[in-house]
């Protein structure tokens, strides 16, 4: 499939490299054919060329808007060379094919970069431009299509190579380019306009997000902000439907999210289970016979906290989980789906926001996360693993019973999703004390055994839950103060990485109180 190039349209806003370019194909005895200002600049330089209002009959007009808006033109780039009823229509109207389109577009988004106003930016969209483009990649079988500078020399080296003509491989390869430049433009053009409704948010282009919508403010109502959605398809609160409620704000966003990503570790095929979420950390996860009953759980480990929470399940929301919800100020309610009743109980609450996401993201698959820092930006990929795939090792003497090995899972799988450092207590597959974000791992083991406590004392409890519960640590024991923090709050098993210089220590430790311990050789560090 190689074709030669006889005739080249050249339209281009950046000129650079142009004139060279354009010597260089005269060599190879292609025939030139530009728009205004290329013409200019090539005639300028000695040599020859055809302005393409010659080629249409058509001056150009309205301030350049028309130039190449036309059947001579887009004909000459979307004819199928070697199909009968394509050439008759070529030779009926006159019109000569044209097979390298040389086009860069007008400069958009330099022109909003430099902070141009609302008319100069609308009149730096390039409509000519993309259609000439566009077509020219279509018809990548017959036709090579440049849009950028980077690109002539690639050009030149196959017409030196091949006697004149392109060969296929670089014609697609170009194709290829030619509609992400299309696509990129077109979304740049998007982004520009919808910010434009709302100027004070903040354009994050760079993350190649489509605008979903600016919001009210940001983390603080001193901070501006914006919701984006990226190409991860991901189920979750930005692809969820919210049936109801106020408009979500930047810190329902950011802790639904959280409360989504924790409720799709269980699978709903296994168990029913609740997550309830307060700045970004869980405060109380449980798993139950239905929703309402690990609700009901998940609300006992923290009910203080979690009032104004983020409330998921992992099931079909029903009328008896609605109704338990509802009895307390909740912000947001996200699920996969809902009853018609359930949906009709939320509704007396008007503010109250209900999101169903359609199903649950999985908890293994691959996918990126980013976070900024001065000058840059993060970037990792997601933590997908699970404790259900992980090699659990018994490090001490006594092995853990049938019922903490389910505890200590249900604990890790919680873990992965409370800031660092994390300790979590469990008992009965529910949350008793969650320890989150603390600097010191001990402080974290005292503070979740302390709300434990207070949760005893609110519900009249003799002892704290801690009390026979499991405990797992995100990350390992350093030494082995946190985990004796963790016995004395009444832990009788222990789930953690291990890998600290010390493990002996601890394991050690563990061995005196006669506690069972298990390492699962992966860290859920969460910052
Ligand atoms: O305003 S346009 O969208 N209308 C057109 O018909 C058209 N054809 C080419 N802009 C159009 N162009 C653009 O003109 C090209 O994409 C290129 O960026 C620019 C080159 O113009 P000149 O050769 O006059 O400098």
């Amino acid at each position: 499939h190689p074709r030669r190039a006889t005739r080249a349209l050249l339209s281009v806003s950046d000129k650079s490299g142009l004139i060279e370019f354009a010597r260089a194909l005269s060599g190879h005895g292609v025939e030139l054919v530009s728009t205004g200002g290329t013409a200019k600049a090539i005639a300028a330089a000695g040599l020859k060329v055809k302005d393409v209002s010659e080629l249409t009959g058509f001056p150009e007009m309205m301030d350049g808007r028309v130039k190449t808006l036309h059947p001579k033109v887009h004909g000459g780039l979307l004819a199928i060379r070697d199909n009968a009823e394509h050439a008759r229509s070529m030779k009926d109207h006159g019109i000569a094919p044209i097979d390298l389109l040389v086009v860069n577009l007008y400069p958009f988004e330099a022109t909003v970069d430099k902070g141009a106003g609302f008319e100069e930016c609308i009149e730096n969209i390039d409509i000519g431009g993309p259609a000439m483009i566009r077509a020219a990649a279509k018809n990548h079988d017959d036709v090579a299509v440049v849009v950028e500078a980077q690109d002539y020399q690639a050009v030149l080296d196959e017409l030196a190579a091949n006697k004149g003509a392109t060969t296929l491989t670089l014609r697609r390869r170009l194709a290829a380019k030619a509609y992400a430049r299309t696509a990129a433009y077109d979304a740049a053009i998007s982004n520009w306009f919808a910010l434009q409704l709302k100027t004070d948010a903040p354009d994050f282009r760079a993350f190649g997000g489509r605008l979903i919508q600016a919001l009210r403010y940001g983390e603080n109502p001193h901070q501006n902000a914006a919701f984006y959605r990226t190409p991860d398809k991901r189920l979750g609160v930005a692809t969820a439907r919210q049936l109801q409620g106020r408009e979500l704000s930047y810190n329902n966003i950011n802790d639904t999210d959280a409360a989504y990503e924790c409720i799709a570790e269980f699978d709903p095929a296994r168990t029913a289970a609740c997550v309830i979420v307060k700045h970004a950390n869980p405060c109380g996860v449980a798993e139950g016979a239905d929703l309402v009953t690990a609700y009901r759980r998940a609300l006992a480990c923290d009910s203080t906290s979690a009032y104004g929470g983020i409330v998921a399940v992992n099931r079909t929301l029903d009328a008896d989980a609605a109704r338990a919800i509802t009895e307390i100020f909740t912000e947001v309610i996200i699920a996969p789906e809902a009853t018609e009743e359930a949906i009709a109980i939320v509704a007396a609450r008007r503010n109250l926001r209900l999101l169903l996401a359609g199903g649950l993201p999985d908890p293994r698959a691959s996918g990126l996360t980013a976070k900024t820092v001065a000058g840059g930006l993060l970037v990792q990929s997601r933590d997908n693993a699970v404790v259900d795939d992980m090699t659990l090792k018994v490090a001490t003497k006594r092995a853990p019973t049938e019922a903490e090995l389910h505890d200590l899972k249900f604990a890790f799988r919680v873990a992965k999703h409370v800031k660092s450092n994390t300790i979590i207590y469990a008992k009965d597959l529910a949350t008793v004390g969650i320890g989150a974000g603390q600097m010191s791992r001990v402080d974290s083991a005292r503070i979740a055994a302390r709300k434990a406590q207070d949760a005893a004392n609110e519900l009249k409890l003799a002892e704290p839950l801690t009390r026979g519960s499991v405990v797992a640590s995100d990350a390992f024991f350093p030494f082995a103060d946190g985990m004796l923090a963790c016995i004395e709050a009444g832990a009788t098993a222990v789930i953690q990485p291990g890998g600290s210089v010390r493990d002996d220590e601890v394991i050690k430790a563990a061995d005196d109180h006669g506690i069972a311990m298990v390492l699962t050789g992966v860290r859920h560090f969460r910052h």
